[in-house]
């Protein structure tokens, strides 16, 4: 963990990082609702709201796309992913170097660590790569620390997700981005097991304005800074609205009432 309160994916502390990378993670599916979401632009667009600190991408979405948006949006460039067409133990190739990222304008290095996989050690050793390298370019690296696998029958369950947290401190990441563990307390106890460093909520699938608000607001309660999310936001009919209510529930620290209340 180095100091990144005054990288530009950070804001007063917390982050808000649009996640983009459903398309490979998921395939069109997660599009079918939204088909104009398709569309990469109509996404970038979403992230140039003052609340998103971030956008994550993958190399082929960021190489076609990013030069349109690199004064309006700060680039997180996520390094591997699977799809969902990987029927194997949970596993992520590395699509993207460091060096290549960087080149691209990242702000931010991305990257999956499938704590409890059998792929484990070998996920582990390329997270340690690419950790050590972000380094020389002083590029934050954010860790989707997401324990599954054979063994592990429960991913959200709490103590699953304080291990999650910890274990992206003791390998080096900046941020970690966990599942909801199901309660406020639940969170603060991972936040607490990242010591410093800095954790914030994996979106999810898509729920009631009400109830994303809510759960946002019991994390940022519970100490997490922020959020990394994806199909809440741009699987909205109007984004740009709950981005408007997660700017006061996250940044100015509101009730998911009185943000609700200040956006209609
Ligand atoms: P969501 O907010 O839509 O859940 O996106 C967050 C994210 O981590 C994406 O970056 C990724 O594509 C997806 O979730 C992976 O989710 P899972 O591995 O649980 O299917």
């Amino acid at each position: 963990m180095i100091p990144i309160d005054d990288s530009p994916i950070v804001r007063d502390g917390k982050s808000l990082i649009l996640a983009m990378d459903h398309g490979l993670e998921h395939g069109p599916v997660d599009f079918e609702d939204v088909p104009e979401k398709l569309d990469p632009s109509t996404v970038f667009e979403t992230a140039t709201h003052d609340a998103v600190t971030a956008m994550a991408v993958q190399k082929g979405i960021a190489e076609g796309y990013y030069p349109s948006y690199e004064d309006d949006v700060n680039l997180l460039l996520k390094l591997n992913g699977t799809s969902n067409l990987w029927m194997g133990e949970p596993d992520s190739a590395v699509n993207c170097s460091v060096d290549y990222a960087a080149e691209l304008g990242a702000d931010a290095l991305g990257f999956t660590v499938y704590g409890g996989s059998n792929h484990e050690i070998e996920m582990v050793e390329e997270f340690r790569d690419a950790q050590e390298k972000g380094r020389e370019y002083d590029l934050p690296m954010v860790m989707w620390s997401y324990p599954r696998g054979q063994g592990l029958k429960n991913d959200t369950k709490p103590s699953t997700i304080s291990y999650a947290s910890r274990l992206a401190l003791e390998l080096g990441a900046d941020i970690a981005k966990v599942k909801y563990p199901g309660s406020k307390d639940a969170m603060a106890h991972a936040v607490k097991c990242a010591g410093d460093m800095k954790v914030v909520m994996s979106g999810g699938s898509k729920t009631s304005d009400y109830e994303f608000l809510s759960t946002v607001e019991a994390v940022i309660d519970a100490g997490a800074k922020g959020l990394a999310v994806g199909r809440n936001v741009w699987q909205r009919e109007d984004p740009t609205r709950l981005l408007d209510a997660l700017e006061k529930v996250i940044y100015e620290e509101e009730t998911a009432d009185a943000a609700l209340e200040a956006t209609e």
